[in-house]
């Protein structure tokens, strides 16, 4: 059994957050993810399985992932009446979702209106060990009454993407029990295929029967239940795209058929790699039962939804749990989450940083559509790495859409992914897939960078100009520090790397050298380009100025504000909001959380200070408590790390924002984990090996974890009690 800290539990349903729970209790296996949605439905619920790399057009936002027909539908008939948490009784309740384990529960007992009681227990899971596999196993036990139970298990190709249709059905049917639904994506012809089929025990007098209902085949069953005596229903499906299989309907059936063993034997499986991902993925606090919990039930989601077989794929901020952002990947992924998995299952990076090498024929595309050499990654990037930022959105209640300029101007993108590449590489020592894969995303966005700048003769020095940073309240900016000092990095990385490949895989620095056009004199030039470019800094203090002109906006107070509930762009409007002081998230800070090694805790404590009081810390992105609560760890500020690190965890857990319905916050679910690790645990990794001076909260107890380093298991193992004596 697993503790406290390994589940989230609710015990009572409240209709009003039904869709915050359907992200909260998502499961997933690396291939797709389920929305913890009822099996049997409840009324406006929103529920949704996401694949992998199943995206289709839609309008505004280009491509999306397409919710497929759902698996869940598990109706269940006591004597022919439906059960429903919004019809008869709900006498007790309890859904718990198993972190450890990655099961979904329920127990409830249900009095039906005509006056029959039964307890109800539903488990389901969705393979770990078999990425095709999804179970469900139902148990009623009458409580008051013999009679006629019935299950029908369907498959329901009746789904949609919030008002938007994206599948043609091919057709359905049922054969030997089984039944099977096939259906295509419209815009970009991506079959689905999946099987269903239901098993009953416990019971006398047991009939399997199918029914055909359009765009729904159901498995379905009817027994006798005798009172006080628990009869079982177990629902298994398989699930295949063309995507991986030619005729996906068939191996889905074939799957079935070929299946050995029941729901029992697929569970044991199933749980046998979760064990293995929270071997050495788990982050241990001891002492601070809440904050352990949103760990893990951070990595939690963030397992869930990584690739593990498919190097075409990435994850979006939503992981596979919601609708928002509609799968599109952005640097969330690199910067955020990328780093939990590079020290903790190397083989999970790489296969996400293989996404960013197979999308480069987008990102080249994007740079030649806009009059630049080189790749630059699209600011959301889909199935091909184009550019899928919407432009124009409508705002709500208004009649003018609102320009996004984020795909057009956001451009530290393709420093972020030059960077995760790189500081994969430093953890990992992974040469090969730096020579084979990583050093030419490095170095072609390198080109694009060399051909971006801009030379500015009057004051001799390089500038970006017209840019996003990652403080989105600001856009059209010049000489965003962020994104300079990235690009100085950059720059400098690019060459180290590109000496490199010279030195240890010369045939492989001949064909890049070829294909990239790269020549003496670009090595020069990016070594010119690292030194004149502009950043705005106060050398007396190390104050960065976030962008030109960032300080003669107005500077506003926001404990003025205060009380609020909506961010400050809600607030002010956004025109109004641009020309103030106010952030939406780090932005000049972010340069401290990615190149820590860079400034000096003078100019940490410089930048700290001024930004800090003029972020929108509660409603403002999400991504900012975990980046705050590390810095304040650095600059030696305990109760501060301490009091943004608990806004990062209760992100999801508390709904801080209102929109966990939406799907859970991914990268404020790997940045929490960096804060545990590099903040509390004060982790750093050097070239010339690793070292931790934990600074925990001075309630914990225990902060433990492990990580790869240079593909040997390592481990922090911090106890109060050992550091007192
Ligand atoms: O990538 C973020 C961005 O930094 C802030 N707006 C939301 C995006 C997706 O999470």
């Amino acid at each position: 059994m697993s503790g406290v800290t390994w589940r989230v539990t609710e015990v009572v349903f409240d209709a009003a957050s039904q869709h915050a729970g359907e992200s909260l209790f998502a499961l997933g296996n690396g291939y797709l993810g389920t929305r913890g949605s009822f099996e049997e439905g409840f009324p406006g619920d929103w529920p949704a399985t996401f694949i992998h790399g199943v995206y289709d057009d839609v309008p505004i936002g280009h491509t999306e992932l397409a919710n497929v027909s759902n698996w869940l539908p598990f109706d269940l008939y006591v004597e022919g009446e439906h059960f429903s948490l919004d019809s008869g009784e709900v006498l007790n309740y309890q859904r718990e979702l198993v972190l450890r384990q990655g099961l979904l529960s329920r127990t409830l007992r249900w009095r039906s209106p005509a006056g029959r009681t039964v307890d109800i227990a539903v488990e389901r899971f969705v393979s770990l060990a078999d990425a095709h596999l999804c179970a469900i196993r139902y148990q009623v036990v009458p409580l008051d009454f013999d009679g006629q139970i019935e299950w029908r298990a369907g498959l329901n190709g009746h789904v949609e993407n919030r008002g938007v249709l994206h599948w043609d059905r091919l057709g359905q049917g049922a054969q030997s029990g089984i039944v099977w639904l096939r259906s295509r994506t419209r815009g970009t012809g991506i079959e689905l295929g999946q099987a269903g089929r239901l098993k009953v025990t416990g019971a006398e007098d047991v009939t399997h029967f199918c029914l055909d209902c359009d765009g729904q085949p159901v498995a379905a069953a009817r027994a006798r239940a005798r009172e006080g005596r628990a009869i079982v229903a177990e629902k298994t499906v398989a699930i295949f795209t063309s995507r991986e299989t030619p005729d996906p309907c068939a191996a889905a059936i074939e799957k079935l058929q070929n299946l050995r063993g029941g729901y029992n034997d697929l569970r044991t499986a199933h749980l046998a790699e979760w064990e293995k991902y929270w071997a050495v993925s788990d982050a241990i606090i001891e002492g601070d039962d809440e904050v352990q919990r949103a760990v893990r039930f951070g990595l939690f989601h963030l397992l869930a939804a990584a690739p593990w077989e498919d190097k075409h794929v990435s994850l979006g901020p939503k992981a596979l749990s919601g609708f928002a952002y509609r799968g599109h990947v952005f640097w969330d992924t690199e910067v955020f989450m990328l780093p939990f998995f590079t020290l903790t299952q190397p083989g999970l990076a790489r296969n996400l940083l293989m996404y960013r090498y197979h999308t480069l024929p987008g990102a080249r595309r994007k740079a030649a559509a806009n009059g630049f050499a080189g790749a630059q990654y699209a600011w959301e990037s889909a199935d091909t790495g184009d550019e899928v930022t919407p432009t124009w959105v409508p705002r709500q209640n208004q009649r003018d859409p609102v320009r996004i300029w984020t795909g057009d101007l956001e451009l530290h993108i393709s420093s972020d992914v030059a960077f995760a590449v790189w500081q994969y590489w430093q953890a990992t020592g992974d040469d090969s897939f730096m020579a084979d894969y990583g050093a030419e995303i490095i170095l072609d966005t390198a080109v694009f960078w060399s051909s971006r700048v801009e030379w500015n003769a009057e004051k001799s020095h390089y500038e970006i100009t017209n840019v996003v940073g990652p403080d989105e309240y600001h856009d059209r900016i010049n000489n965003n520090a962020f994104t300079n000092d990235l690009v100085r990095w950059h720059m400098e990385t690019a060459q180290q790397v590109w000496r490199w490949l010279e030195q240890k895989h010369p045939a492989r620095a001949a064909e890049l050298a070829d294909r990239l056009k790269l020549q003496t004199q670009t090595l020069a030039r990016w070594a010119e380009v690292a030194t004149r470019l502009c950043l705005p800094v106060d050398p007396s203090t190390g104050l960065l100025e976030q962008f030109e002109g960032y300080f003669h906006r107005r500077d506003v107070n926001l404990a003025e504000y205060e009380p609020r509930t909506v961010s400050m762009q809600a607030l002010l409007g956004i025109e109004e909001v641009g020309k103030t002081q106010i952030l939406k998230q780090p932005d000049v800070l972010m340069l401290f959380f990615m190149l820590r090694d860079r400034y000096d805790q003078c100019s940490l404590r410089a930048n700290w200070d001024y930004y800090v009081p003029r972020t929108d810390h509660t409603y403002g992105s999400s991504l900012g408590p975990p980046v705050h609560a590390l810095l304040a760890c650095e600059i030696g500020e305990p109760e501060a790390a301490y009091r943004h690190f608990c806004r990062a965890a209760q992100a999801d857990l508390g709904d801080v924002r209102g929109n966990t319905g939406d799907g859970i916050h991914a990268a404020s679910a790997g940045g929490l984990w960096q804060a545990v690790v590099f903040g509390f645990g004060g982790l750093r990794l050097t070239p010339e090996g690793w070292s931790a001076t934990p600074r925990p909260p001075a309630h914990w107890q225990r902060l433990a974890f492990r990580f790869y380093y240079r593909g040997k298991l390592e481990e922090v193992d911090w106890r109060r009690e050992t550091q007192s004596k």
